[in-house]
């Protein structure tokens, strides 16, 4: 990266800033951490956004300021300790007006009039955020350790639920509408753009078999049954981070799809990622299965941080939450296969075929337990 100076000139920093170095290993946004010389002046996350992936920076942006803002409000109403360290800060620019787009900002809140979360540099969008010391973030967990993520997204939730509806917009629109997803694979099917229909025929056709019976919970929220919700609609597990010292909690990272949705794209996604023995683009299948142990700790966390709020429909759903979210990864995956890898970063020309196989595989597996799983909810 060149031109990084001219980059992080434009925001409000305070300190010596190092050369970025990169930074964790998302499919979507670019992340570096950027040091500064003095051990007193904070550290610094800065992002390339993916502006194919998130067109409107101006909402995504006024989005996440909403979020954190009123999460600092209730850690602090809660008499909470070291908010610094529970609530992203995004750092706000020195000039007012935007070089490349000359867009204003309606950002709130903060100290320089009309300062905003972004810049745009080259055509390119960036953001800085302040690093968080002595935090680390996971990639898998342990079914006891389950148990306080599963607490902490519901409890993260519950923060959200008063935020007013149509307050934070969607930062890509129809992002976890199952019905839409489903008709980009019937695009994807027809276009053929990367002539690899025939070779997954077997596959498209057990991905379409289902599809009628995964559009359950849609309809139900279609027909007012099922409550829209803010919800994070990324809850992997390597979005939380943690007390480096002694593994407790501190916050939900990685904001950018928190939007209307419901509570089963936030349950559904944790169990579709660590609730995986295998890994999402796993090449060996056997190695692909649900982690039961892992399950039962997570929904007993998670029922527990969402006392307040879930209805009896939402807790009985939360077990498809997790067959659903998987078959939508399936038919994201398989559509971006078919569409000769757009989307995703690929490592390897048949990553998104191996990605295709591995969600479809758990999809399967998850589908097995459902009963299980029911009985399990049931009992809590
Ligand atoms: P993406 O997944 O889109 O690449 P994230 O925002 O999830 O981006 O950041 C990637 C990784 O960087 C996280 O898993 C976490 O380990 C680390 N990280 C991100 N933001 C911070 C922060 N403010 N403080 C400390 N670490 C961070
Ligand atoms: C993307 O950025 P990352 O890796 O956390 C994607 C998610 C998918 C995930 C699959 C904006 O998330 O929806 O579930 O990859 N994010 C977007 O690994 O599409
Ligand atoms: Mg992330």
């Amino acid at each position: 990266m060149d031109n990084w100076k001219e980059i992080l000139e434009q925001f409000n920093t305070v300190g010596t800033l190092c050369e970025p170095k990169v930074l964790g290993n998302g499919l979507i946004n670019d992340t570096f951490i950027v040091r500064t010389a003095e051990p007193e002046c904070d550290d610094y996350v800065l992002q390339r956004i993916n502006n194919a992936i998130f067109p409107d920076v101006e909402l995504l942006q006024r989005n996440i300021e909403i979020v954190t803002d009123h999460i600092r409000a209730k850690l602090h109403a809660r008499g909470e300790k070291d908010i610094k360290r529970k609530a992203l800060q995004f750092i706000k620019t020195r000039d007012r007006s935007c070089g490349c787009c000359n867009s204003l900002s309606g950002a709130e809140g903060g100290n320089l009039p009309g300062a905003k979360t972004y810049v745009c540099v080259d055509g390119k969008y960036w953001r800085l955020s302040v690093f968080i010391e002595d935090s680390k973030s996971y990639e898998a967990v342990t079914p006891e350790f389950a148990y306080l993520t599963g607490k902490s997204f519901g409890d993260f939730e519950g923060m959200l639920s008063d935020i007013p509806a149509g307050k934070v917009g969607a930062s890509i629109v129809n992002f976890h509408n199952l019905k839409f997803r489903l008709g980009e694979l019937d695009a994807a099917i027809a276009a053929d753009t990367a002539g690899r229909v025939r070779e997954m025929k077997p596959v498209i056709d057990k991905v379409l078999a289902a599809a009628d019976k995964m559009c359950v919970a849609q309809n139900e929220q279609e027909a007012g049954k099922l409550p829209t919700r803010l919800a994070h609609c990324d809850t992997k597990v390597n979005n939380m981070l943690f007390d480096a010292k002694d593994d407790n909690f501190l916050c939900v990272i990685d904001l950018d799809t928190v939007m209307p949705s419901t509570v089963l794209s936030d349950f559904g996604d944790f169990i579709r990622t660590a609730g995986n023995c295998g890994a999402e683009d796993d090449k060996d299948l056997s190695n692909v299965h649900l982690n039961m142990p892992v399950f039962q700790s997570f929904a007993k966390g998670y029922l527990e941080g969402t006392k307040d709020f879930l209805t009896l429909r939402e807790k009985e759903l939360l077990p498809f939450g997790g067959a659903m979210m998987t078959y939508m990864q399936t038919v994201r995956f398989l559509a971006d296969y078919l569409n000769g890898d757009t989307y995703y970063k690929i490592k390897y020309p048949r990553h998104n075929y191996d990605r295709t196989m591995a969600q479809l595989t758990l999809f399967e597996d998850i589908e097995k337990h459902l009963q299980e799983m029911n009985n399990y909810i049931q009992s809590i």
